[in-house]
This record gives C-alpha cells, sequence and structure tokens, in this order.
C-alpha cells in the first residue's frame, strides 16, 4: 500500500474513512462525468433581480437607422414561425436582460425557429427588410453580446435542440445549435463519451452559444479549444444563405476553412444553426485535488511539477485566490476543505488506467510535500466529494453577482506575470472597490480578475479602464481570452489587435452582412 505524508499525515492512498471536512484524504475517485442535472444556470445563479438601466442610456449609444419591426412584420413573422413569436413584455424582459444584469435591451419581439430553413426565412425577411438582429443561445455571456442594444429581434435557438447525429466509433456528434451542453454532456456519457468542452454555464448554455463565443472552460488544457474540437458547423448568413459546412470529416483541407470564420464571431456574421464535434472518449479514472499555497510563485512551481510528474493525464489546472474562497463561503455557504491559504490550486486527472495514475499522483503530490510547495491538501474520493471540489471553482462567478455590480475581465497573459495585475488593481482601486479577485484557468494562461463595488461607477470604472487593458497590452497579453467583446468590449480591441487585423475583420464583416443586420453594436468598430 502506497502511502506518503500530506498536512503532517501519513495516509495510505486508497484510505479515505474521514468525513468530507477533514483536509487530508487520498483516494482515486469516481469520475465527475455524468448524474449531473440540468439545472438552469440562468434562474439559479444569476444574482439580482434588480434590472440595470437601458444600455443606451448607461452608455449612451446611438441607434443605427434600422427600420423598426411594424405590425406587418409581426404578421410575417406569424406566417414563418406560426405560435412562436414572442411580444408580451413580460416574457421578453429575461431576454432582454444579460446574466450578469449589467447591459439591457428592449426588443419588441423574440422569434424561436426549430429549422435551419426556417431561420433562413427569418434572416432573409430581416435582411430585406433592414430589421436588426441578436442571435441568442442560453444568454449566459459575460459581455454583454446577447442582448440587444436597442430594439434588435432577438433570435433564439432554445428550440433548436435535436441530436441529428452520433457515431459512436468515430466520436463525432452533429446536433442543432440549440443543444444544452449539459444535455449534450449526458447524452454522449450514455455511449463513453465526453463533451470536449465544461464550464459552469453547462446547465443553460446552447452548444451554439459556446461556438459563437468560442468559449474555452474547464476541459480546454486537455482537450484543445473549439477550434480544434469544431469537425463542421451549418450557418445562415444576413441574407438567408445556408451555409453548410457540417462536415464530420477529421481532415479537410479543400479550401479556405470558412468555419473558423463563425466561431468566435459572437452572431455578427451568422447565425449558428447546427453543430459537428468530436467527443473525447469518457475517462475512466478521474481524480481532483484541491491544494493550499502560500504564494503565486508556489502556485506556478506547483504547475510546473504537475506537467513533469503527471503528464498526459493532467486535464485542468485551475487556480483561486483566498478572497474568491472568501467569496463562495461567503455567499454560497460552501466550505473550504482546508485551512486557509493565500492561494488554492485545483488540478483535475483523467486518464484509462486507475493504478497508473494513482502511482503518478503519490510521486507528485510526495514531491509537492515534502518540497513544501504546498501547505494543505485533499483528494477527492467520490463523485460528490469530486463536485463539491469542483463548485469551489465553479461557482465563483455566481458568488461574485452575490456581491455587488461586478466589472470583470478576461485576459490572456504570460502566466509568471498574470497575478501582478490583480495585486496592482488592489492597490490602484483602494477601498474604491469591495473586492479584487484574481482566479482562473491557469493551466492555459487565462486570468479572470473581477472588481465588485456596490454599483456601477463611472468613476470606478476610469480608475479600472483603460489601465488594466494597457497593462495586458504592455505585457502582450489578450483582452479577451476566452468571453468574446460583445458590447462592452468592442472598443477596447485595439489593445489586443493591429489596425490592419481590425480592418480586414470589418471588410468580411461588411462582404458577409452589407446591412449590418446582425448583432450590431458588438465585436469589432463599425467602419465609420
Ligand atoms: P449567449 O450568451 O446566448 O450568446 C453569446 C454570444 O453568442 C452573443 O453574442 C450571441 O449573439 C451569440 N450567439 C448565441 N448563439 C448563437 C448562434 N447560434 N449563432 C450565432 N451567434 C450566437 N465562458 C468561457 O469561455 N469559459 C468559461 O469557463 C465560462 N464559464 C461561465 C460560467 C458562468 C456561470 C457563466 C454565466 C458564463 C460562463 N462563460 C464561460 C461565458 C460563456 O461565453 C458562455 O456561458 C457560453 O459560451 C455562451 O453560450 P450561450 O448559449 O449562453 O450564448
Ligand atoms: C470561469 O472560468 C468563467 O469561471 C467566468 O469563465 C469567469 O466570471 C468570470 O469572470
Ligand atoms: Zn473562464
Amino acid at each position: 500500500m502506497l502511502g506518503m505524508t500530506f498536512a503532517g499525515l501519513r495516509v495510505p492512498l486508497r484510505w479515505c474513512p474521514r468525513p468530507w471536512a477533514v483536509t487530508s484524504m487520498f483516494c482515486m475517485a469516481e469520475p465527475r462525468w455524468g448524474k449531473a442535472s440540468v439545472s438552469s444556470t440562468w434562474r439559479l445563479l444569476s444574482g439580482t433581480s434588480i434590472e440595470p438601466p437601458l444600455t443606451r442610456e448607461r452608455y449612451g449609444v446611438s441607434r443605427l437607422p434600422f427600420s423598426r419591426v411594424t405590425a406587418q412584420d409581426l404578421h410575417a413573422f406569424q406566417q414563418l414561425v406560426p405560435g412562436r413569436v414572442v411580444t408580451d413584455e413580460e416574457q421578453l424582459r429575461s431576454h432582454n436582460t444579460d446574466w450578469l444584469r449589467t447591459v439591457r435591451g428592449h426588443s419588441e419581439v423574440l422569434l424561436k425557429p426549430e429549422s435551419t430553413a426556417e431561420v433562413s426565412q427569418l434572416l432573409r425577411y430581416c435582411n430585406e427588410r433592414n430589421l436588426a438582429v441578436t442571435p441568442q443561445g442560453g444568454n449566459t455571456g459575460m459581455v454583454g453580446g446577447s442582448v440587444p442594444v436597442f430594439d434588435e429581434i432577438l433570435i433564439s435557438t432554445a428550440l433548436m435542440d435535436q441530436v441529428i447525429s452520433f457515431d459512436n466509433v468515430s466520436g463525432a456528434l452533429v446536433c442543432q445549435a440549440g443543444c444544452i451542453l449539459e444535455s449534450l454532456n449526458q447524452y454522449v456519457e450514455g455511449q463513453g463519451y465526453i463533451m470536449p468542452l465544461d464550464l459552469g454555464a453547462k446547465g443553460s448554455c446552447h452548444i451554439g452559444g459556446n461556438l459563437a463565443t468560442n468559449a474555452g472552460g474547464l476541459r480546454l488544457l486537455r482537450y484543445g479549444s473549439l477550434r480544434g474540437t469544431v469537425l463542421g458547423l451549418e450557418a445562415v448568413l444576413a441574407d438567408g444563405t445556408i451555409l453548410n459546412c457540417l462536415s464530420s470529416l477529421r481532415k479537410d483541407n479543400t479550401g479556405y476553412d470558412l468555419k473558423q470564420l463563425l466561431i468566435g464571431s459572437e452572431g455578427t456574421l451568422g447565425l449558428i444553426t447546427a453543430v459537428s464535434i468530436l467527443c473525447p472518449r469518457r475517462p475512466c479514472a478521474v481524480n481532483v485535488a484541491l491544494l493550499g499555497c502560500k504564494s503565486f510563485t508556489r502556485v506556478l512551481e506547483v504547475f510546473a511539477m504537475c506537467r513533469d510528474l503527471l503528464g498526459e493525464i493532467l486535464s485542468a489546472y485551475e487556480f483561486l485566490d483566498t478572497e474568491c474562497m472568501r467569496m463562495v463561503q461567503t455567499h454560497l455557504k460552501l466550505s473550504n476543505p482546508l485551512t486557509d491559504s493565500a492561494f488554492y490550486v485545483l488540478i483535475e486527472t483523467s486518464g484509462s488506467c486507475a493504478s497508473h495514475d494513482e502511482e503518478k499522483l503519490n510521486t507528485f503530490l510526495e514531491r509537492a510535500l515534502d518540497s513544501g510547495l504546498v501547505t494543505a491538501g485533499t483528494l477527492a474520493t467520490d463523485q460528490g466529494k469530486i463536485k463539491a471540489l469542483w463548485a469551489l471553482r465553479e461557482r465563483i462567478t455566481e458568488a461574485l453577482s452575490h456581491d455587488g455590480y461586478v466589472y470583470k475581465y478576461d485576459l490572456s497573459l504570460p502566466v509568471n506575470k498574470l497575478y501582478d495585475l490583480v495585486a496592482e488593481t488592489r492597490v490602484r482601486v483602494g477601498t474604491s472597490a469591495r473586492s479584487v479577485v484574481g482566479y482562473g484557468h491557469l493551466g492555459d494562461g487565462n486570468l479572470h480578475l473581477n472588481v465588485t463595488a456596490d454599483s456601477h461607477s463611472d468613476t470606478l470604472l476610469a480608475v479600472l479602464e483603460p489601465f488594466v487593458y494597457d497593462w495586458t497590452a504592455r505585457h502582450c497579453g489578450s483582452i479577451s481570452a476566452e468571453h468574446g467583446l460583445g458590447f462592452k468590449k468592442r472598443d477596447h480591441i485595439h489593445y489586443s489587435k493591429s489596425s490592419a487585423a481590425v480592418q480586414l475583420m470589418q471588410r468580411l464583416k461588411h462582404m458577409l452582412d452589407p446591412k449590418g443586420i446582425m448583432n450590431p453594436y458588438k465585436t469589432i468598430p463599425s467602419i465609420d
């Protein structure tokens, strides 16, 4: 029986009789895949029911000269999607406001197509009439891209939720864009596979929305970005043209790879209607450890050690600071299984051979403790405990939304500089913020810097911006690692992209959507 010292205890690896609150538990765990219910993240998690001011008022935006919806338009929509034209103000309310409750439009109509043909007819009509449109999936986006700024027509993928095919030899899943990520994961799990992406919003976000934002999430370290795992997609362009690139081939170098244009385009180039995606095999041995570190330098050293000693079985390396832990404890009543630490690291391993993973994990944990890089830790033993550990990381966003108004920054930075920005921001804002927290996908070099305050304040915003963007550009980072630009960040694109790149984006946009009806005011600055 292997054993090791951890938090001063010598604990055999397969032995874990202690209650969850005890810090040292070394056991190989059941996979965490599966069982999770399709909870509505939107309903469960959004922090406050208070409506934000209208976007046009808070941000002083001018409406572009699109047509306004008339009774005749509503009649035409009824012909195209009978019984699926929503105009009731109460029903529209949650679709007009983002999950964070920071931006609000005033669309008067939401359309719910069920098929690609219906989307095509709707967009052709809107384009001819010069009516602006906002595609909407689960409305969990973080940058204000999923809700209208003015009265754009909402086109929801909620009723496009059918799996089209699944190849249980290759793992290629083809489905409509409105399938909820968590439902898809449950579906493919039944066949021995998992989805290549996972995020805290899985209970609400749609796979089409995931592609449209090129969502990263918790499995990117292992399975890579959607740009690699998406095999094909189908989209409808502004004029109603159906672009069928729904291939399930691993290799296809015939011409330009058009799907890549749509991935991460945030509804500005077309509406994604179907997706073909490669699912990895469900790993049969999954372990999750939560470790405490005294400093961020140690977090980095543990990461290097992890990569050396865990190699191919490392599937997530996430970090959170002590302020994040305080947030989930205070607002969500989650319990910290460790003694207080300045930093916490959540490590997941996934492999196909439990004994092999066990051996590797033993070596790693032993070294991490002996070297003093880690001060405390716990290894989850079963599905419930694995979920409890993940909750401490996954639910930070939700906890923050209970803390007040949240200023969010989602940055890619060289890992050795990553936490310096949090420390500098803390000093800079002083007492004008409630909290400044840092967490994220450290294994991917992705920092989530969040600042909470009593309410939205232009003064605090001016303290934060352009400081955060300048700092990021100076360190050769990206101002949008995984959430996109949406409404809130589009005018900051120049911090991360050259003028030549932005101009080419504008020309592509103009070519695909000459009237600019697709999600206006978002992602790239308009040409004028
Ligand atoms: P929406 O929010 O509805 O839309 C997002 C954007 O995509 C909008 O611009 C919209 O117009 C466009 N869009 C939506 N559907 C389509 C379509 N079919 N065709 C064209 N355009 C479309 N993101 C990460 O990257 N990593 C994370 O770890 C992560 N965790 C999160 C955790 C929580 C609790 C929350 C609330 C959000 C999180 N996000 C994360 C944000 C993330 O972008 C989304 O959750 C998700 O990818 C958006 O999907 P959605 O269906 O909700 O899209
Ligand atoms: C996460 O990694 C999400 O939890 C959300 O990307 C990050 O709320 C945030 O800033
Ligand atoms: Zn993230």
